[in-house]
């Protein structure tokens, strides 16, 4: 394995010049958790208090009840002083995290049927509390209060069991935690390298994806020897994807994989993100990534946009990394088990035109309003309409080929003018139409 026998070094040239493990860029889709103890208020601030993006996310709760800075500070404060009182401490959430109903064979059931391959779990949020026995929490996670499971370690088996991948979130900053206030380099040799050297060592996930790294430079965090020890010598270090959030300074320049966050990299649009290079959106089903009980159904993306941005996010050579908001008694909020459910049928007759494809180099330029998207994979080039078409389509440069459409049993009209192919798209019946919200053409052999 020549990825196993290079030694990295402990700086950005000689980290940057791993390859990205091929199973990232050819799985395509993962399902994204964000569970803690947020998830206990589950509450945030929506589109209707006027507030952006970030400001509803409710994973920062704790955050929003404690900053004046932030715009949603007035939301988060009323609700919390009228819900729990204003004395009620974000740490007494621990008594309400039960997870009674969690069954991990059944989260990894709807996984699989959501046509996932991989799965990325919150390890550790901003707020501290881990989903695993870690010895630096002190005691403030998982096993040693409330549920006393091993949330990370259980889900890990179940998704691997059903052939996944399985890989964990974790915030290098934490709030409130003293230490990092007292003297950041003490917690990152003494907490935070210790933490996320044991998370790896245990569990050997497939995806580190860290976060919360703008508060400070690479070189604090000491990301390069972390990634150095990741590379060479952890158990892990084979199969491992990791992203860019690194450092303040690290994103979309440095580590694995480059991210985008509902359409943004930190508060830069990258929309039209068309960078030769692996990397993969994130964002939730509704407006949260943690589950808020505030968000009403139009708060929610429809299965058909959600297939839409998956087929637009894998047109640009991206993955997208959909996030599901657990509540706090173990359940996945059946709204959002609806909303996998369609995107999993809709790839199980589509899928060859989304898995292990990679952007074709000569697509038309993809934007907001194109309606047209094209995938390569070996000769073969997929044309995925998102919106049904009864005028003909036209490929421009390619060479002539045999067409059809993904799960339709007739024939496929096709005329060939010079280097252009015209695909004449076929009477579908309610019998015949092989799926809803997106439809696929692959003309075979002509790459
Ligand atoms: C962000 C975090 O601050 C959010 O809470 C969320 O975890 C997202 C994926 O990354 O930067």
């Amino acid at each position: 394995n020549i990825l196993a026998q290079k030694k990295y070094e402990a700086n950005w040239e000689s980290i940057d010049s791993r390859p990205v493990p091929a199973w990232f860029e050819d799985a395509k889709f993962g399902i994204f958790i964000h569970w803690g103890l947020f998830s206990v208020p589950a509450w945030g601030p929506t589109a209707k208090d006027g507030v952006g993006i970030y400001d509803r996310y409710s994973e920062w709760y704790w955050k929003g009840i404690s900053d004046p800075n932030r715009k949603s500070y007035a939301a988060f404060t009323k609700f919390h002083n009228n819900t729990y009182g204003k004395d009620f401490q974000y740490q007494d959430f621990t008594k309400d995290f039960k997870c009674e109903l969690f069954d991990p064979n059944e989260w990894a059931k709807v996984f699989e049927d959501a046509g996932a391959k991989y799965v990325v779990l919150t390890s550790k949020h901003h707020e501290g509390y881990t989903l695993w026995p870690s010895k630096e929490s002190w005691n403030w996670n998982s096993v040693d209060l409330n549920p006393h499971r091993d949330l990370a370690g259980d889900l890990m088996k179940s998704v691997r069991n059903k052939g996944l991948r399985m890989g964990y979130y974790y915030s290098l900053y934490e709030w409130f935690n003293p230490l990092y206030k007292a003297n950041v380099n003490k917690y990152v040799d003494d907490h935070m390298i210790p933490q996320m050297k044991d998370l790896v060592t245990r569990y050997k996930p497939d995806v580190l994806w860290t976060d919360g790294e703008w508060d400070h430079p690479s070189e604090t965090w000491k990301s390069t020897e972390f990634l150095s020890w990741l590379y060479n010598e952890s158990p892990a270090k084979n199969d491992i994807v990791v992203n860019d959030r690194w450092g303040k300074e690290t994103r979309a320049k440095h580590g694995g994989i480059y991210t985008t966050e509902y359409d943004l990299v930190h508060d830069q649009n990258a929309t039209g993100m068309e960078i030769n290079h692996p990397w993969e959106e994130c964002r939730g089903i509704g407006s949260s990534f943690g589950f808020s009980r505030n968000e009403m159904l139009d708060d929610y993306s429809t299965s058909e946009q959600l297939i839409h941005i998956l087929v637009d996010k894998v047109a640009r050579g991206g993955n997208l990394l959909l996030n599901i908001g657990p509540a706090a008694d173990g359940t996945i909020p059946v709204i959002m088990q609806q909303r996998l459910r369609d995107i999993g049928k809709w790839l199980k007759v589509n899928g060859d035109a989304i898995y292990g494809t990679r952007k074709w180099a000569n697509s038309p330029k993809v934007d907001k309003d194109t309606k047209v998207y094209f995938t390569a994979k070996g000769k073969d080039l997929y044309v995925i309409a998102t919106k049904w078409q009864d005028s003909p389509i036209v490929v421009a440069g390619i060479k002539i080929g045999k067409v059809q459409m993904l799960g339709f049993k007739g024939a496929i009209k096709t005329s060939i003018k010079g280097d252009k192919l015209t695909i004449i798209p076929p009477a579908l019946s309610p019998a015949t139409n092989p799926s809803d919200y997106a439809w696929v053409y692959k003309i075979e052999g002509v790459l």
